[in-house]
């Protein structure tokens, strides 16, 4: 009786390979505000990360970036980012509420017309998340 074994063998690599897709997304890029309120600078834009997995993660030197541009960027210092928190990078406000992150760039960064592409990176310089609006 061998074959009933290599069958129930296959269906449990399925249902492990369909468990690993479905595994904690982890750290995500949520949203972009990209078309800022604020004329000309859109100084309020900002791009929105959340912690969709349920582990808290140091953000220390994880970099977001505008890869249609492949600029500006952000380098994040030390944060631990808890699970199910978001955290926002403003192109050039202050918002202690969402982490305090800026950019600092005096130009709006999210093309209103042409959609950008945000990338945010680990600090081993892994692509973690990846979003365009
Ligand atoms: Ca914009
Ligand atoms: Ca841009």
């Amino acid at each position: 009786m061998r074959k009933p074994q290599i069958i129930i063998g296959i269906l449990l690599g399925a249902v492990l390979l369909v468990l690993g897709a479905c595994a904690p997304l982890g750290i995500q890029i949520s949203y972009i505000f990209y078309d800022g309120l604020v004329a000309r600078a859109e100084s309020d834009e900002y791009v929105e990360i959340t912690n969709l997995g349920d582990q808290a993660q140091d953000l220390a030197h994880w970099e977001l970036t505008d890869i249609s541009e492949g600029y500006p960027s952000f380098v994040f210092p030390s944060y631990i980012l808890a699970p199910g928190e978001s955290i926002r990078v403003y192109a050039n406000e202050y918002h202690p509420d969402w982490g305090g992150f800026s950019f600092e760039y005096g130009r709006a960064i999210w093309n209103n017309s042409e959609p950008d592409v945000a990338v945010l990176y680990n600090s081993q310089d892994k692509e973690v998340s990846r979003k365009s609006y």
